[in-house]
């Protein structure tokens, strides 16, 4: 220890802290809220996180500051704000202090195209913002805090393949992720095939309440979704590739046509979404062990044993409409990392 610190290097670190998080990948779908105010959701879901993809953000509170400053990819935008403040405020409630902070947060990922950046980006903000604030949550807290900002975001808060439970309870504080599996244990691959990197046009929140209020289809999704869940969790514990396969595709598949019977209609893909669709499982019945999945914008996630991962990059890439494809495993969830290492 140098015996007399630069007063900067004192205060470096007080109420300051980075984390990362990375998104995850719904197999068994989450959509429709039981409480819009709480993210609490109709039905529970099952999920791998990633490794590769990720959101940085480092967050500092400065006592006596009355507001807060946050940048997303190096800009200021008034929704993402908005979103932030709102986490934040949770935060503080939790603290009991007042104080403005200052949010900087990365992805090397593109951002609301359906490729879950506000799962990662959530749930790296509660995990910095509650090591900041030096407040001990334990991974249940931090999970039901990152729901609140964003259903999705309860998950990454965890590795591997993880659950996140309906819950019962009208606080939510039964509604949180668990962990199944870690990722090491059934080490797959995700081939992300980037078919638009525009923002899509009706976000999550709206898409959920609009499919609730007017897809007839509504009551089924709910009814049948436990099934799914007991095929999935099976599935994952047996590391039976062929059964989540099925499962996957199928609640995929269920999740977008509960959605697309919504008035007005909500389609999430494009033309090289499906062509993707097509090429994947023309690739499973030539005998490669690959299904796909489809959250709400236009990506298509090819999930795949290892040794499948170069064909189906190769595949995915020669599809009309595809723009890159990304490639992850699955990976660890929310954790800290050293200040200053957003660029490393
Ligand atoms: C999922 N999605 O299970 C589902 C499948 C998209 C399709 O969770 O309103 O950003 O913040 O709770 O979590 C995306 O919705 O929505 C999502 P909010 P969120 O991954």
């Amino acid at each position: 220890m140098p015996m007399n610190p630069e007063p900067h290097a004192v205060a470096l670190g007080e109420y300051h802290a980075a984390a990362q998080a990375q998104p995850n990948i719904a197999l068994v779908k989450y959509w429709g809220k039981r409480d819009a105010e709480l993210n609490l959701p109709v039905v529970g879901s099952i999920s791998i996180t990633l490794d590769s993809l990720w959101t940085r953000t480092e967050v500092r509170f400065v006592p006596g500051a009355v507001q807060d400053r946050v940048s997303l990819n190096g800009r200021s935008d008034e929704s993402v704000t908005k979103r932030v403040v709102a986490c934040l405020d949770l935060l503080r409630q939790r603290a009991h202090i007042d104080w403005g902070a200052v949010v900087d947060s990365r992805n090397n990922f593109p951002t609301a195209a359906g490729l879950a950046s506000s799962a990662s980006g959530f749930a790296a903000l509660v995990y910095a913002g509650g090591r900041a604030l030096g407040l001990e949550l334990s991974e249940a807290e931090l999970s039901i805090l990152a729901r609140r900002c964003s259903g999705s975001a309860a998950r990454s808060v965890l590795g591997g393949y993880v659950e996140w439970t309906r819950g019962q309870l009208a606080d939510g504080s039964d509604s949180a992720a668990h962990p199944m599996l870690a990722a090491d244990a059934w080490p797959l691959r995700v081939a992300v095939a980037i078919t638009s990197t525009a923002a899509k046009q009706v976000g999550s929140s709206e898409g959920m309440r609009r499919t609730a209020q007017t897809s007839p289809f509504q009551a089924a999704w709910i009814a049948t979704q436990e099934t799914d869940l007991a095929a999935a969790r099976s599935a994952i514990l047996t590391c039976d590739f062929d059964a989540l396969a099925l499962v996957s595709e199928h609640s995929c598949l269920k999740m977008h046509a509960l959605a697309m019977a919504a008035q007005p209609g909500l389609l999430y893909w494009n033309g090289a979404t499906v062509e993707c669709m097509h090429r994947v499982r023309t690739l499973r019945q030539q005998g490669l062990p690959v299904f796909f999945t489809v959250d709400a914008g236009p990506q298509l996630k090819a999930v795949c044993a290892p040794s499948a991962i170069e064909k189906v990059k190769a595949a995915l890439r020669e599809v009309p409409g595809v723009l890159d494809v990304l490639d992850s495993g699955l990976g660890a969830g929310a954790h800290a990392i050293a200040l200053g290492a957003l660029e490393a």
